[in-house]
């Protein structure tokens, strides 16, 4: 609640001093928010009836206080523009119908880094089984985990028993724990006989397709970290690294040619490792290759799609498969902001030349991709639009649940930064906390916008509707710190991790958009 009051406080006295409304002693808590608003839309900050219509929700408050005006003046809050984060809560619950019941449990990273996990969670996903998760911290595994898992690995799953007593073919589950990835995408096929089987392997194609991925990963394992982490082989040569990276290069041509005979035997549009069907072997490939195809540009100048049109085309199908891209997919920025730790703890020494120039060149990319996050890009990501509204409101969500964490984290000092040192915290500020529960607005206006359904579109009616509605609500002193935290959280903003990519291209834009025109307040 003093929140909220604190942010009508800084509305207010911008609009009291450029309009000449001085308010007298009897002027209740009420009629200052509707006589606020009636202000704001007689100064022409909102001229068009089009644009309470593009944010309705913004304003929903102020509204409901106007409609009740004469009866309940007394009882009813002062609102706030932006709402409050209790507002924004009850307004997510109401929206909130996800009333499945899950019948496997997952044990992943909590990073979403683990390439054994993300097969697993694409599995689920693409078969269409409910299921919850468990994050595990890899570097502190809690005791419970290790007790439940003999090998104390991630990923792991726990199957739920079955209560289903149907004559269904079914087969009837027993509560069991399975680990190990391949083990898991048997028993996945196993214990659920009626979505579609993965794991063919009474298939030739998908046996002779498993094996060359064996041989593609053991050939990038033995160049890729050739001279890093505790294998660090000093003895060897020149002549041998270029060895190993001849091999590599072999293997990801040998996958190339391989996946053009399937694209010739094929006509239809999806393509992947062994035709027009997701397969388990599509969830085997697609986590490796995804970190090759980001960081080896960025480490060992290797760019695994050039010349490859066919293993670009099969990118592009699994960019478009929904069980991955709307929640497992990585994207480029976030692989590349997240490469100078994986090359800090496996380059094979932060002291090396070498790797420190690879960090370096890391955190320059990174920094140039957060430049163009205003830029929401359809094709990025492949939004359409019976998945945009789920989208915007998976980015609203992720806000109003976790803003907590966020406003401690964009604010957090050096000595409590652990990652992404480079990047440049904000100073502590309520400014702040406004501007984060108007973007969460906005996106929850956006969500049940029926009209939105691209996201070049979300990028047009944000930024030409942003502007005004967000002068009155920031302290214009402090719009400088404010886009800087807004910056900080969108390049703080990690995927899979925190949301899905997709959602982050909409997160992150909204929160640059607000911090390009905090920017140009000044
Ligand atoms: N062969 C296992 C490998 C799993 C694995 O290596 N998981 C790593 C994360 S990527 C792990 O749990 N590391 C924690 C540790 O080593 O303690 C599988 O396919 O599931």
């Amino acid at each position: 609640m003093t929140v909220v009051f604190l942010a009508f406080l800084h509305v207010l006295p911008l609009l009291l001093t450029t309009n000449g409304f001085h308010p007298t002693t009897t002027i209740t808590k009420t009629t200052k928010a509707i006589h606020a608003r009636k202000v704001i839309i007689e100064r022409g900050i909102i001229t068009s009836n089009d644009k309470q219509r593009r944010f309705p929700f913004l304003f929903s408050t102020a509204a409901a206080v106007e409609s009740s005006e004469e009866t309940t003046a007394s009882t009813i809050e002062a609102p706030s523009i932006p709402l409050s984060w209790d507002d924004l809560t009850n307004k997510l619950e109401k929206e909130d119908d996800d009333t499945k019941t899950s019948l496997v449990t997952l044990y992943r990273d909590t990073n979403g880094w683990c390439p054994f996990c993300e097969r697993i969670w694409l599995l689920l996903r693409a078969k269409g089984i409910p299921y919850d998760e468990q994050l595990v911290p890899l570097q502190n595994k809690p005791d419970w985990y290790k007790a439940l898992v003999p090998t104390t690995l991630v990923p792991a799953i726990l199957i739920h028993e079955d209560n289903n007593n149907s004559d269904d073919t079914e087969k009837k589950n027993e509560r069991r724990i399975v680990w190990e990835s391949l083990d898991i995408m048997k028993a996945l096929d196993e214990s659920f006989p009626s979505t579609p089987r993965m794991v063919l392997d009474d298939n030739e194609e998908y046996n002779d397709a498993v094996e060359m991925n064996d041989r593609l990963t053991k050939a990038g394992f033995q160049y890729i970290y050739a001279s890093a982490g505790p294998n660090n082989n000093i003895t060897l040569t020149e002549e041998d690294l270029e060895e190993r990276k001849q091999n590599f290069m072999n293997a990801i041509n040998e996958l190339d040619v391989s996946l053009g005979k399937v694209e010739r035997k094929d006509d239809d549009d999806s393509f992947f490792r062994l035709g027009s069907q997701f397969t388990g072997i599509d969830a085997i490939m697609i986590p490796t290759l995804e970190r090759w195809r980001y960081q080896l540009p960025l480490t060992r100048n290797i760019d695994i799609l050039e010349d490859r049109p066919h293993l670009k085309h099969w990118f592009e199908a699994m960019e478009s498969y929904g069980p991955y891209r709307n929640r497992v997919a990585g994207d480029a920025y976030s692989w590349t902001a997240t490469n100078s730790m994986f090359l800090r703890y496996f380059g094979g020494g932060e002291d090396k030349p070498e790797v420190q120039d690879a960090i370096q060149r890391t955190d320059t990319i990174a920094n140039q991709l957060t430049q163009s996050f205003s830029n929401m890009d359809d094709k990025a990501f492949g939004l359409s639009s019976d998945t945009t509204a789920a989208i915007v409101m998976e980015a609203a969500t992720k806000l109003i649940t976790n803003h907590e964490a966020i406003l401690k984290d964009c604010t957090s000092d050096e000595n409590e930064t652990k990652s992404q040192k480079d990047i440049t915290r904000a100073s502590s500020d309520t400014n702040i906390d406004i501007a984060l529960r108007y973007a969460a607005s906005i996106l929850m206006d956006l969500s049940s916008d029926e009209n939105i359904t691209t996201a070049t579109a979300i990028s047009t009616v944000i930024t030409n509707n942003i502007e005004d509605e967000l002068m009155i609500s920031i302290d214009k002193g402090n719009s400088e710190n404010v886009s800087r935290a807004m910056r900080t959280i969108a390049a703080r903003t990690c995927t899979p991790r925190d949301m899905s990519a997709p959602a982050a291209i909409i997160f992150r834009g909204v929160l640059s958009i607000i911090a390009d025109k905090l920017d140009g307040i000044n």
